[in-house]
């Protein structure tokens, strides 16, 4: 009789949703999230919804951080990192951020985890595939960010906006204090390419809820677009002065 050989067990791995007015999706996405291999944690932080966003996700498994007021992505990230941290007490494993309009296909995440875990990288950024749905926009706000990111570091960035993002503690402390709103992303590959940390971009099967070419879908690229180019002001200004 052969005794099997024992399995290293993954790394443990913390993944991290900023979530606002996402009843409707985030319990699909927290099971998903919750089938990654190594993922053992998974905090939702509620960003002053309107809906049962953070009941639903309680319910759904998930340790839920709530703000009484919206506060912008960057601040639920920072939020859930910082619970993060308080369970780890030092052990300080990589973070998995997710959006929590996902649903099932945030299943597929698992691929951004490895590099990470395994040392190969310091953060792993997600690529999408083409959506089902078209989007609005006419991508003013990424182009904005990629040239940024390119002028900052030198790096191209394919989808500099991309939300899904897996971070050694090494990475997420280098970009600290987070870019605000959503400049978060862009402040994250600025900070961490700076820092001399290695980024690589992944393809990843993820289908979202994508913003459309209504008031909503405008406004939310209209700040988008705000926050960006106040996160590439920022390093701009930083990496002038003397
Ligand atoms: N913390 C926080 N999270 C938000 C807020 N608005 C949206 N989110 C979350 O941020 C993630 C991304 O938001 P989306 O609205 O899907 O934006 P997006 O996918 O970047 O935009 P499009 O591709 O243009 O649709 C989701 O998990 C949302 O629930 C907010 O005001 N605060
Ligand atoms: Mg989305």
């Amino acid at each position: 009789m052969t005794t099997p050989t024992p399995q290293p067990s993954p790394v443990a791995v913390a993944a991290v949703i900023p979530a606002k007015d996402e009843a409707e999706r985030i319990a699909a996405t927290i099971a998903a999230v919750r089938a990654i291999p190594g993922v053992d944690l998974v905090v939702v932080v509620d960003d002053g919804s309107a809906d049962a966003t953070a009941d639903i996700a309680r319910e759904a498994g998930a340790a839920v951080e709530r703000h009484p007021r919206n506060r912008g992505k960057a601040a639920a990230m920072t939020t859930g990192a910082a619970r993060v941290a308080r369970e780890d007490s030092g052990a300080a494993r990589p973070l998995l951020f997710v959006d929590a309009d996902l649903e099932a296909s945030a299943a597929n995440l698992g691929v951004l985890v490895s590099p990470v875990a395994g040392g190969e990288v310091d953060m792993t950024i997600a690529i999408l595939p083409p959506q089902k749905q078209a989007g609005g926009g006419r991508g003013f706000v990424v182009r904005l960010a990629r040239k940024g990111i390119h002028g900052l570091t030198g790096w191209q960035a394919t989808q500099p906006l991309s939300g899904m993002r897996c971070l050694s503690r090494t990475a997420f402390d280098a970009a600290t204090p987070l870019a605000r709103g959503w400049g978060v992303e862009v402040g994250l590959t600025v900070d961490v390419l700076a820092r001399g940390l290695r980024v690589r971009e992944v393809p990843c099967e993820l289908h979202h809820r994508v913003s459309g070419r209504d008031w909503r879908g405008q406004l939310h690229r209209a700040r988008q677009y705000r926050d960006v180019w106040l996160a590439l002001a920022a390093r701009r200004l930083r990496r002038a002065r003397p």
